[in-house]
């Protein structure tokens, strides 16, 4: 009798102990992950990178709302540059892919296999919510092997980032898988505006306007959105830095800039080109920023739009020892 209240005892401490141990398990696990979410330890401060080897965003899911620094590597064969796409409330990258994509993706098809019409009329089938899209900055264009770096605001929210440059079959990257969420919390980043070098105003009705500078080095250029418009290609006008190369045509990147024409934006990308970043369309009133090395030699600013310097979103400028 002694023995089994002894036993009965022992097996009481051995349970108590056991559920203890469990719940401070439990407990500190719990604490840990509160703690590692209040202090956002796994989202970034500071900016990110962002590394393409294929057709893909390498990059964070999850970022700080206000100001980052997004440092694009292109470490594939193909040149690309980062859209951000903010959809209404309630459009997931599920709804863009049953309801999009396919539409763009058939459209292009009937516009490579020279039936123009056909293809916009394929447009047509878009759902409404697309035209209430909003595009609030990205990275420019950047030539395989160069590393482009953009500073942007962003508000909290869900986003999609995507890469529309077409392959030489004339299919959209985005087609191929260059779309991706972002989700955007309240929590601010740490990183402050940055301080321009060198001012950019962009708009419908002057075009890119800024004072050039004249020397080697490393320059960060402000670009500001005087308005915003859809232009004959249905998107908004950009900032792309490029350098010419000695037998650069500059009409040849400028025809290139049409995703609409078969030959468009379109691998390869003109010969005798670098692309090395920019902010791509924002809304009228905003702001971005990018950084770049010059080097002695050619360069342009251009919109991704046709007939760039008809509306003076081409301007070449020379940069010296
Ligand atoms: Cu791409």
């Amino acid at each position: 009798m002694i023995q089994n209240i002894y036993f009965k005892g022992l097996r009481t401490i051995s349970i108590l102990v056991f559920a203890i141990a469990f719940f401070c398990i439990q407990s500190c696990n719990s604490d840990k992950k509160q703690n590692s979410e209040s202090s956002g330890e796994s989202i970034p401060e500071n900016g990110f990178e962002i590394v393409t080897e294929a057709m893909e965003f390498q990059m964070p899911d999850t970022i700080t709302s206000g100001w980052n620094t997004w440092r694009y590597s292109n470490k594939s064969t193909q040149t690309h540059f980062i859209l951000i796409d903010d959809y209404p409330d309630g459009i997931t990258l599920d709804s863009v892919r049953q309801k999009v994509l396919p539409v763009f993706g058939d459209g292009m098809n009937l516009l490579n296999e020279g039936k123009t019409e056909e293809g916009f009329a394929e447009f047509a089938k878009l759902p409404l919510w697309f035209s209430e899209v909003k595009w609030p900055g990205g990275v420019g264009l950047i030539s395989p092997g160069h590393e482009a770096q953009t500073t942007l605001y962003l508000d909290p929210g869900y986003y999609l980032v995507e890469c529309y440059v077409k392959m030489n079959t004339g299919v959209f990257h985005t087609n191929m898988g260059m779309i991706k969420e972002l989700v955007v919390v309240e929590k601010k980043s740490k990183m402050e505006e940055p301080e321009a070098d060198v001012a950019i105003n962009i708009s419908s009705e002057s075009g890119i306007v800024f004072e050039p500078p004249g020397n080697a080095g490393l320059y960060t250029f402000s670009v500001l959105y005087m308005d915003q418009i859809a232009h004959e290609n249905f998107v908004g006008h950009d900032v792309n830095l490029v350098k010419f190369e000695s037998d650069a045509n500059e009409r040849v990147l400028e025809a290139w800039m049409d995703w609409r024409d078969p030959e468009g934006f379109i691998e390869p990308a003109p010969k005798g080109f670098v692309f090395l970043g920019g902010v791509n369309d924002m809304p009228e009133g905003r702001k971005g920023y990018f950084t770049a090395s010059l080097e002695p030699g050619k360069y342009a600013l251009i919109s991704e739009v046709p007939n760039a310097s008809e509306k003076n979103l081409l301007k070449t400028f020379e940069i010296f020892e």
